[in-house]
This record gives structure tokens, C-alpha cells and sequence, in this order.
């Protein structure tokens, strides 16, 4: 299955909420065009002779106007891609083409080609550097899926050939760890623990010593999830980046924000607060297979321009993809 039938496969509800949307808004058209009467059937002359098909029956078109602009407004708000980029994409669209009659399909390829245009820029796979070892320091909430996408990474890593570890920072829960344990032998990759209770940042200062005495390419150190509003587990995140910046002044390399899709608008706060303790690299999307918001996807690229490395898109180990600008937008819009 090609990447771009398996994410529309799996993006379902959101390019459903927004295709459907669309297709109310052109409805709503106080003129439709009436349908043609379907065409005969070409029978055997037409067949023998290549008599071109019957044009489809034109699709219903609604003039471009002030009230259209703001039912697609709302319609993206909804969708999740925030007040401000919801505005920008709508006057974008609306720019040249005041009074024009469009139709759904038009309409689904002008928001595709807007968002594309969004996401372009942030769509940017993890980085490697020359660095040995490379630290990927992975953050963020509780649940958002660092864990599940510190094994999928680790997985895709070694099969590009990188010698990779991991670090099992979250030193609290004991169940914590042996999830990680899991995810390192399916990626056939090493996992490094400390015992229950002991500092993650001496941990991360251990695993930096013993990925750079074995010659590691890259160490991934898995934190424990934390929400933004502790400010006790964000200052222990802070001194982690501290302790690491001990070992290696130029590290942590990269610093991941693993975003959970389903939680809507709340991204934006994450991505603010982790900002400030962590100096967040880039970002991934997990759980984008069957959420009504990925819209937030495009108001994340908006607001703050953060690569997306990575996309998940299920649980299993190969669920991570590469994000793809175009093939994201034409997913959500539904086309
Ligand atoms: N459907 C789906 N589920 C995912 C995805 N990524 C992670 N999950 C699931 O989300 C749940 C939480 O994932 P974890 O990797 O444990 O999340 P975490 O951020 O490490 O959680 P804490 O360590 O408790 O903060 C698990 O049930 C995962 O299987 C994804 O892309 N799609
Ligand atoms: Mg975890």
C-alpha cells in the first residue's frame, strides 16, 4: 500500500470532517445547478467506435462570497487549525477568486494547496550529525507516545545501519522500564536502566559515557511524561539538559517533543512550555490514525515553524512515517 493511500486510510476522520464540511459548504449554494440527465450508455456502437465517455454530472458550485469565507472559517476552527491560521488560510483562498464559482473539489484542492504551503517548510526528517554520540533527549506529556516512539525509531535506525542505545529516563515507574525493555528487543537495540527512584539525570550522564565508550552512532534517553503545569518535573527536565550539557556542551543533539494528535489545541500550550525548559529541536505527531485533529498538525507549522520529523500513524513497531507536506494536506482535505 502506497504511503499516501495508507495515511489517508488512517487520517479517516479528520479529511472525513473536513471533506464533509466542505461539500455542506458548497451545498448550502442558495443556487444549485441542476443535474444533467445521466447520459445513455454507450452501447456497442459507442464501445466499437471509442465514443468518449459521458462527462460526469457537473458538480453543484457555490459563488465565492463573504458568507462562504466565514462557514469555511468556522468549519477550520473546528477542524482544529486555530482562530489565527484558519483567518490566513481563508484569506488566501478568498484573494483573486471573490465571486468566482467553486466547487467542492476546487475548494478541497485551494485548502490542500494552502496547506501544503504551511507545511512545507516543517517537514524535515530527524537530522544526523557527525556527532558520536548523537543524544536525542525525547519529551513531553504523560501518554503522548515518547516511549512507543523511542522503539520505532530505534527500529528504523538500526535498519538504516546506525548503532543505536537507549536510556530508560523514567526512573519512576518500574513498569516504565520494562515497556522500554520491550520496545529495545523488538529494535534489537540495548536499553540502559538505573534503579526505581534514582536520578534521571545521572542516569542520561551514565548512558552518555557508556554510548561513547562503545562507539555508539545514537543515544535516545526517554524522560518520564510530565505535564506542563509541574513545575517540580519541569525543573528536573531542565537539570537533565543541564547534566547532559556536562558530558557534551553540544548536547542533547536533538530535543523531541512527542505530541499526542488527539489532544487538540493543548499542543499549542505544550509546545510553548517545553520550548522554554527543553530548547525543543523538532517535533513528532503520534496517534494521527483515527483522530478527528489533525488540523492542529497545520497550526503548530504556523505558529512556531518546528520540523515535524515524524509522523505515528498505529502502534506497531513500523508505524512511524516520514511527515510529507503534500500528501498530509491532500490527506486531510480528503482528496
Ligand atoms: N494509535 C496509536 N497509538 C499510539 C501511537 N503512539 C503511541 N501510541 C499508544 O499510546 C499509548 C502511550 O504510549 P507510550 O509510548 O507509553 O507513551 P509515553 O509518552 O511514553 O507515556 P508515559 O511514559 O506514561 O508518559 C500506548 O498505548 C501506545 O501504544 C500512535 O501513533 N498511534
Ligand atoms: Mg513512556
Amino acid at each position: 500500500m502506497s504511503f499516501l493511500s495508507k495515511l489517508r486510510d488512517r487520517l479517516t476522520r479528520s479529511s472525513t470532517k473536513i471533506g464533509e464540511g466542505l461539500d455542506g459548504i458548497v451545498d448550502a449554494a442558495p443556487e444549485v445547478v441542476p443535474q444533467p440527465a445521466p447520459a445513455p450508455s454507450p452501447g456497442l456502437v459507442g464501445r466499437l467506435f471509442g465514443t468518449a465517455p459521458a462527462a460526469p454530472p457537473e458538480e453543484p458550485r457555490r459563488a465565492l462570497d463573504d458568507a462562504m469565507l466565514e462557514e469555511l472559517e468556522d468549519m477550520l476552527v473546528q477542524a482544529d487549525l486555530g482562530v489565527d491560521t484558519a483567518l490566513r488560510v481563508t484569506a488566501n483562498i478568498a484573494e483573486g477568486r471573490m465571486g468566482r464559482r467553486v466547487s467542492s473539489t476546487e475548494l478541497r484542492q485551494l485548502l490542500a494547496g494552502e496547506i501544503a504551503r504551511i507545511m512545507a517548510p516543517v517537514a524535515r526528517p530527524l537530522p544526523i550529525y557527525p556527532k558520536k554520540p548523537q543524544v536525542v533527549l525525547v519529551v513531553g506529556v504523560n501518554g503522548a507516545g515518547k516511549t512507543t516512539t523511542i522503539g520505532k525509531l530505534a527500529s528504523q535506525f538500526r535498519a538504516a545501519g546506525k548503532s543505536v542505545m537507549i536510556a530508560a529516563g523514567d526512573t519512576f515507574r518500574a513498569a516504565a522500564v520494562e515497556q522500554l525493555q520491550i520496545w529495545g528487543q523488538r529494535a534489537g537495540v540495548p536499553v540502559m536502566v538505573a534503579a526505581q527512584g534514582s536520578d534521571p539525570a545521572s542516569l542520561a550522564f551514565d548512558a552518555m559515557t557508556r554510548a561513547e565508550a562503545e562507539g555508539a552512532d545514537l543515544l535516545m534517553i526517554d524522560t518520564a511524561g510530565r505535564l506542563q503545569n509541574r513545575a517540580d518535573l519541569m525543573e528536573e527536565l531542565a537539570k537533565i539538559v543541564r547534566v547532559i550539557r556536562k558530558k557534551d556542551p553540544t548536547a542533547p543533539h536533538n530535543t523531541l517533543l512527542v505530541l499526542d494528535a488527539t489532544t487538540g489545541q493543548n499542543a499549542l500550550n505544550q509546545v510553548e512550555t517545553f520550548r522554554q525548559l527543553a530548547d525543543v529541536s523538532g517535533l513528532v505527531m503520534t496517534k494521527l490514525d483515527g483522530t478527528a485533529r489533525g488540523g492542529v498538525l497545520v497550526a503548530l507549522a504556523d505558529r512556531f515553524g518546528l520540523p515535524i520529523h515524524a509522523i505515528g500513524v498505529g502502534e506497531q513497531i513500523d508505524d512511524l512515517d516520514a511527515f510529507d507536506a503534500n500528501d498530509f494536506a491532500r490527506a486531510l482535505v480528503g482528496l
